[in-house]
């Protein structure tokens, strides 16, 4: 009886002890408490929990942080979806279809759209302004003369304050310039991703990397990795952010050397298409 009871108790303790242990990882994943140092830290224990299982939980190491979208069309997205992966403060980015009326536009048959790119940025760290510079830098066409609806340039707003930035600066922009700019600014309507094959079309040229990774098609437009090393792969970026991000994200050791190598052989160049 005397055992019994004892052994209750213990058991009991334990299962006390460990369900407080979990409310207290929990909380600290939930709320980033200890300021979020402590968040980096359980992730890593994650990490290194699952590291063995598969690389497919590696996006787990990924900061869950409150985001604000933009979307620019540019030319084609190829160029621009590593441009802006390789940005601080960028989290993810996607490719696609958007700006137009067309039902379901494919690559072949785009209808009224635009390649755009959607990005998701941590305003924190970066600003709305911040990439609109990188915007009217980095035009494939040019800002002032129209190809076509698939490669026009195109601002499209998610809310009134990027609304009111974008009509400001095209101003700035133009006076700067001395020239009128053909970029049209209209609110965000629906996206439709491009096809799998489109999106961090620089990182698939890498594929060992993508498989490795376990960068499946979701992952390509949802995942900060596939946008950071979509971006230092194109030599976007510079080595202080490209080291930093490759601890940040657990990148293993045989990728981030392999990585850091494309970047600098392509540091410096031009964003081709
Ligand atoms: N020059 C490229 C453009 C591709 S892009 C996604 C091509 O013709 O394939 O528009």
């Amino acid at each position: 009886m005397l055992f019994t009871r004892t052994s209750f108790s213990v058991s009991t303790l334990v299962v006390i002890i460990g369900v407080a242990l979990w409310g207290l990882i929990r909380y600290w994943e939930i709320e980033g408490g200890d300021n979020g140092q402590t968040n980096d830290w359980i992730k890593y224990l994650q990490w290194s929990y699952y590291k063995n299982e598969t690389f497919a939980k590696m996006p787990s190491l990924e900061k869950e942080v409150p985001f604000k979208k933009a979307t620019f069309g540019m030319g084609c997205f190829w160029a621009n979806d590593a441009l802006f992966g390789g940005q601080p403060g960028v989290l993810r980015t996607r490719v696609g279809y958007s700006g137009g009326t067309t039902l379901n536009p494919v690559y072949r048959n785009l209808g009224d759209h635009t390649e755009v790119i959607e990005i998701d940025f941590d305003p924190s760290v970066t600003t709305y302004k911040d990439l609109l510079k990188l915007f009217w830098e980095n035009h494939e066409y040019g800002l002032t003369t129209f190809i076509k609806r698939q490669y026009m340039s195109l601002i499209l707003y998610h809310d009134d304050e990027q609304k009111h930035i974008a009509e400001l600066e095209i101003k700035i922009e133009a006076g700067k310039r001395n020239e009128k700019l053909i970029t049209e600014i209209a609110p965000a309507g629906p996206f439709y991703p491009a096809e799998d094959y489109h999106q961090k079309y620089r990182l698939q040229k890498h594929g060992w990397i993508v498989e490795e990774l376990g960068l499946t098609p979701e992952l390509l437009q949802t995942s900060q990795v596939a946008a950071k090393l979509n971006g230092y792969v194109a030599g976007i970026g510079n080595r202080a952010d490209l080291d930093r991000d490759m601890r940040s994200l657990a990148i293993p050791e045989k990728i981030a050397s392999y990585v850091k190598i494309q970047f600098l052989e392509n540091e410096g160049g031009s964003l081709y298409c």
